[in-house]
């Protein structure tokens, strides 16, 4: 049997301070032109996809913000996003920063089926970086000031034939956001990330040695839980900072069947065996038959390390 979802996988290029969303918009539609062009039922955006990467500047005043933030999704800003992609009859995802009408901040992203509407959205988790400035570092990293971590745990949506879920960047660093999804059967996780391409505190780690922490930690989520994995980067040179690329796709064996080169905006397409996913969930890891949760406590009820006496 076969279940395929064609799937693109739409890296966008450095986005500057001043530029605003209908410049990023206008982008992200002709790469949704050349995704469908390419037979792309799905097309996957990064995070924070409407704005460059906010987080690295510091504003004292936190409220100074959120006019980076959209209070309204969708918004006349993205609405013609939403329209091709209507068009097209194709699904999306995409990120961006949500200001609730209670005024809570989150780094969320949104699943579209392929009538426009918004059947899943998903707020980050593992919010990684710091609250106040930190002269010690190369460059900051607030996501810790300007977001909340996300409330809606890590859900799975029926999806155009499959089981859809959605992480944001530094989630994927951590098994415990695939195994949550993995618990519900995922079949394919589509993520956005941010990855500034030097370590702000440790200078010799950079973009190589960056890429391959991002590869090693998507490849193994993918095949520890036997799902597809869609990873797309926002990359290149934003007002002096620079991310790295590595937009990719990786099938249900972890292996990566499709990834991008450049850090320009860019698509990689590739058609997915849903039922790619099949084996594994019934073979190595067929949690039911496998999973040993009387050992597992201290994942759910410690966050820190506790050592032995
Ligand atoms: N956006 C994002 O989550 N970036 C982080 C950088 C971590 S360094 C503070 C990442 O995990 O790629």
């Amino acid at each position: 049997m076969s279940r395929i979802l064609t799937v693109a996988a739409a890296q966008l290029g450095p986005i500057q301070k001043a530029e605003g969303r209908d410049i990023v918009v206008a982008r992200m539609i002709a790469l949704m032109d050349e995704a469908k062009a390419k037979g792309a039922e799905l097309i996957i955006y990064p995070e924070l996809a409407l704005t460059t990467f906010f987080p690295r500047w510091h504003h004292e005043d936190r409220a100074e913000a959120d006019h980076w933030f959209e209070a309204a999704m969708p918004n006349p800003a993205v609405q013609p996003l939403f329209e091709r992609a209507r068009e097209h009859g194709m699904g999306m995802s995409f990120g961006y920063a949500e200001l609730t009408p209670e005024g809570r901040h989150f780094n969320t992203s949104i699943l579209v089926d392929r009538e426009g509407t918004i059947v899943g959205k998903y707020r980050k988790i593992h919010l990684p970086g710091h609250v106040e400035f930190d002269p010690e570092r190369a460059h900051q990293h607030l996501e810790k000031r300007y977001f909340e971590p996300g409330d809606l745990g890590f859900p799975v949506w029926r999806l155009m034939g499959g089981l859809m879920g959605m992480m944001i960047c530094n989630d994927r660093r951590w098994p415990e956001s695939y195994r949550v999804m993995g618990l519900q059967g995922v079949e394919m996780v589509v993520l956005g990330f941010n990855t500034p391409s030097v370590n702000s505190q440790k200078p010799g780690e950079g973009m190589a040695q960056r890429l391959f922490h991002h590869r090693l930690s998507v490849q193994a989520g993918a095949y520890q839980n036997a799902t597809w994995v869609v990873a797309v980067a926002k990359a290149g040179d934003e007002d002096g900072h620079h991310c790295m690329g590595g937009t990719l796709i990786v099938n249900p064996d972890g292996e990566i069947v499709a990834e991008l080169e450049s850090e320009a905006d860019g698509v990689i397409v590739h058609a997915c065996d849903l039922d790619d996913t099949r084996f594994g969930k019934a073979t190595i890891f067929d949690f039911k038959r496998h999973r040993r949760i009387e050992h597992y406590g201290p994942i759910t009820a410690q966050v820190g390390v506790i050592e032995p006496e």
